[in-house]
C-alpha cells in the first residue's frame, strides 16, 4: 500500500514512490462524539470535522466547566449535522444515556483539565476528568460497542528534555516521566488507554500533541494571556527567565492529525504531532509585542512554576512516515494570524475575563506581579 496523501473530492491519493494513484472514497456515514468540545482544541476539530466530512453527525458532549464557552459553538449550532449536550465524561448514567440515543461510531475524548497551573493548585479534579473520565467513556465504548475511542494526550507525558541538547526528540518509545499533577494524570488516562486495548481489546487510539496556538484559546494559556494583556498594556508575567522551550503547532494542523489518525491510523497505536516550532517564551512573548507593536518594556519576570518542563520537542516522524501527516502552519503566519483574531474577536475573551476567570488571575498572580 502506498503512502496515504490526502483527500479531494470524491477522491483519496496515494503516493507509491513515482507516481500518484487516485482511489474512490467510500463514504461512510459516521456518528462522532466528541467530547469537550466547547473548549480550545475541541471546538477547533468540530469545525474541522463539519467542514471536511459533511456526512459525519457531530455530537459534543461537554461540561462547560470555567474553559468550556458554547459562544465558541455558535456557528456549529446552525448545522443540522451537529448536537450540544452538557454533560460529564465522569458521570456513567449521562454518559452512557448518550451512548444509547446516539449509537457513536467514533469517540474522540478532548474533555479535560489542561492548566498545569491550575493542577498544582488543586489536582483532584484533574484525576476526575482526566482518569476516572476516560475511564467511565471506554467502560461505555466496551458496553455499546465502538470503532475507534481516540484519546487526545499530550507531549507532557514524556517530562521534559535538557536544553543544552537540541538533538533530542520525544519519540512514541521515550519513556513516560512526568511532572506536574496534569501530566501525570494525563500519562495516567494514557496508560488506561493502552490496557484497555490490551486487556479486552477496545479498538483504541492516541495522540500526543506539542504545544497549540490559534483562535478559542482560553486567555489563561500564554499565548492569549501575552496578546490580551498586551492589549490592555498590562505587565506580562514570564515565570523564570522566560528561557523554557515549547514546540508551537497551528491548531487546525493538530486536528487535520488527529482526523487522520482516528480514520487510517492503526488501532492500539500513539502517534506522536508536532511541527519542529521550537521557540523559547520569551521570543514567543517578544513575537507578540511586535505583531501589536507594543513595548518590551511590559515584560514582568514573576517567581518561576514549580517544577516548570524546561523543553519540549517532538518528533513527528512516525505520522508522518505511516499517514503522510504534515503541518501546514508556520510559526510567523500561524501567530500573525492569531493575533489578528484576537484583535477581531475582542467580545469572546473580553467576556472571559470579565467573569469568574478575573479572580482566578488575581489569586495566582497577584503576588507575583508585585515582586
Ligand atoms: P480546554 O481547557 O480549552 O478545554 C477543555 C474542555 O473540556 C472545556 O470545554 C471543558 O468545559 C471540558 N471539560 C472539562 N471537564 C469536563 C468533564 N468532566 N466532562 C465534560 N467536559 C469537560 O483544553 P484544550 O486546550 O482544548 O485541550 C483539549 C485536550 O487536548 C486536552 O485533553 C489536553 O490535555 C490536550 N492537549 C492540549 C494541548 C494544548 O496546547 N492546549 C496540547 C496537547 C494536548
Ligand atoms: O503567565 C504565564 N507565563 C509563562 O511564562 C503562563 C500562563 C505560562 N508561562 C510559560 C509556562 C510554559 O513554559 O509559558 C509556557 C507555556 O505555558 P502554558 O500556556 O501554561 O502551557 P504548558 O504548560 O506548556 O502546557 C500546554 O501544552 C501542553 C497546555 O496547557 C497543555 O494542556 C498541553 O498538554
Amino acid at each position: 500500500m502506498g503512502q496515504y496523501v490526502g483527500i479531494c473530492g470524491s477522491y483519496e491519493y496515494y503516493f507509491y514512490g513515482y507516481y500518484f494513484q487516485r482511489r474512490e472514497r467510500i463514504v461512510e456515514e459516521m456518528n462522532l462524539i466528541v467530547t469537550g468540545g466547547a473548549g480550545f482544541i475541541g471546538s477547533n476539530f468540530i469545525y474541522y470535522e463539519l467542514e471536511n466530512h459533511p456526512e459525519d453527525r457531530v455530537i459534543c458532549l461537554d461540561k462547560l466547566t470555567y474553559a468550556g464557552n458554547l459562544s465558541t459553538l455558535e456557528e456549529a449550532m446552525k448545522s443540522p449535522q451537529f448536537r450540544f449536550v452538557k454533560g460529564d465524561i465522569a458521570d456513567r448514567e449521562c454518559v452512557e444515556k448518550l451512548f444509547e440515543e446516539e449509537h457513536p461510531d467514533i469517540v474522540v475524548n478532548f474533555a479535560a483539565e489542561s492548566h498545569v497551573d491550575r493542577s498544582i493548585e488543586d489536582p483532584g479534579i484533574f484525576l476526575m476528568t482526566n482518569v476516572i473520565g476516560t475511564e467511565v467513556l471506554m467502560d461505555a465504548c466496551r458496553k455499546y460497542g465502538i470503532k475507534r475511542y481516540h484519546q487526545v494526550s499530550t507531549d507532557e507525558v514524556y517530562g521534559d528534555l535538557p536544553l543544552d541538547r537540541p538533538d533530542l526528540f520525544f519519540t512514541e518509545e521515550t519513556p513516560i516521566h512526568t511532572s506536574s499533577p496534569y501530566s501525570a494524570s494525563k500519562a495516567s488516562a494514557d496508560l488506561l488507554v493502552l490496557a484497555y486495548y490490551r486487556t479486552f481489546r477496545l479498538p483504541v487510539s492516541i495522540t500526543r500533541c506539542s504545544n497549540n496556538y490559534g483562535p478559542f484559546h482560553f486567555p489563561e494559556k500564554l499565548i492569549p494571556l501575552m496578546i490580551s494583556r498586551a492589549l490592555a498594556d498590562e505587565p506580562l508575567p514570564v515565570y523564570g527567565k522566560g528561557e523554557n522551550v515549547r514546540d508551537w503547532l497551528y491548531v487546525v494542523d493538530h486536528c487535520s492529525a488527529i482526523d487522520l489518525v482516528i480514520r487510517k491510523g492503526r488501532e492500539g497505536e500513539v502517534y506522536n504531532i508536532g511541527g519542529h516550532n521550537e521557540r523559547t517564551n520569551l521570543e514567543v512573548v517578544k513575537t507578540i509585542l511586535r505583531e501589536l507593536g507594543k513595548p518590551e518594556s511590559l515584560i514582568s519576570y514573576v517567581t518561576d512554576r514549580p517544577g516548570h518542563d524546561m523543553r519540549y520537542a517532538i518528533d513527528p516522524g512516525k505520522i508522518h512516515r505511516e499517514l503522510g501527516w504534515l503541518p501546514q502552519t508556520k510559526f510567523d503566519d500561524g501567530i500573525h494570524r492569531t493575533v489578528q483574531w484576537y484583535l477581531e474577536h475582542r467580545e469572546w475573551w473580553e467576556k472571559i475575563l470579565s467573569g469568574e476567570y478575573r479572580n482566578y488571575f488575581d489569586h495566582m498572580y497577584g503576588k507575583r506581579l508585585q515582586q
